[in-house]
């Protein structure tokens, strides 16, 4: 009858919303937090992580989703659910298990999805797709095809004020930059590498502005899992400075840290995961915590706070 609808509804409306800080979501494993503010909502944008059945996945994880998260405090959460699934991607494997770290992006009212994904045609470890929504909270289109000329994970993108885009991806030991055509769907030229990094493997970019400086920030292997580091510059396609560390490495036996920054209500935060649940490196949970900057604007080095 109606009033058993209503209470079932509501009862699955509470069930959607989780109240904690760190880590901030517990019903669900979520990894690399693309956080951005969207309708003076904070949003995040994680990918999935769930257990691998025998011979799924890559590298042990097993990623075959995502969902967005919102809030306006950071302490209460909203889960809109799965946006995209593996089976969705027009260009994807559907049992590839491989949908990496995301961004979204707003322009001219149009919310633009990014994320990498296994090829079906073999021609790279990772393509990137671009989805298009009216809302951060979808629904979703998926484009027919990857960015060509993009071959690598973790997509980031820089809307610029004066418009331009910038399209920031990992392709192991180097990071890359390429400018994004008007349509958003497609690179201007070829795809730049970005010098005067430190060595070792990097991946996870992510680029912000802030006072006219262009803050190049990544996760970059060091002896055995990776701290978050970064570089300014004062043009989005580079050169850049190499300025230090944001976040140090690991010592608990995950390798992987994957962030992003961002201020909302003129406090400024890092978005990072960890497995402190699961304590299972392929299990992870996103977490924030505030960050600050000197009067230089350098960043200062934040401690995470675990459990
Ligand atoms: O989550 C899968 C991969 O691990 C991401 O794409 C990387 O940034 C690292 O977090």
């Amino acid at each position: 009858n109606k009033s058993n609808t209503f209470i079932g509804l509501i009862a699955l409306l509470i069930s959607f919303q989780s109240t904690s800080q760190n880590p901030l979501v517990t019903h669900m494993y979520t990894a690399d937090p693309t956080a951005r503010v969207f309708n003076k909502k904070l949003y995040v944008f994680p990918s999935t992580d769930i257990v691998c059945e025998e011979g799924k996945g890559e590298n042990g994880f097993c990623m075959p989703s995502y969902n967005v998260f919102s809030t306006t405090d950071l302490t209460t959460w909203t889960d809109h659910g799965k946006i995209i699934d593996q089976t969705d991607v027009p260009w994807g494997k559907k049992d590839g298990f491989g949908m990496w770290a995301p961004d979204c992006v707003e322009k001219d009212g149009v919310y633009y999805y990014y994320y990498p994904a296994p090829p079906l045609d073999k021609s790279g470890f990772r393509r990137v797709g671009v989805a298009t929504a009216t809302s951060p909270e979808g629904p979703y289109t998926l484009e027919k095809d990857y960015i060509k000329g993009v071959n690598g994970i973790d997509p980031n993108v820089l809307i610029d004020d004066d418009g331009r885009a910038y399209l920031y991806f990992g392709g192991g030991k180097t990071l890359f930059v390429a400018e994004l055509n008007e349509d958003m769907k497609s690179i201007k030229g070829t795809a730049k590498k970005i010098e005067n990094l430190p060595e070792g493997y990097k991946e996870g970019s992510f680029m912000f502005k802030k006072d006219g400086v262009y803050y190049f920030t990544f996760p970059h292997d060091k002896s055995g899992s990776e701290e978050i580091a970064y570089a300014t510059g004062k043009n989005p396609m580079g050169p850049f400075e190499y300025q230090g560390r944001i976040m140090e490495r690991w010592k608990d036996g995950i390798w992987t840290n994957h962030h992003s920054i961002l201020e909302y209500k003129k406090q400024w935060y890092i978005f990072y995961h960890h497995h402190d649940i699961s304590k299972n490196q392929h299990l992870r949970s996103m977490r924030a915590d505030s960050l600050f900057f000197d009067s230089k604007g350098l960043i200062k080095e934040k401690k995470a706070t675990l459990r």
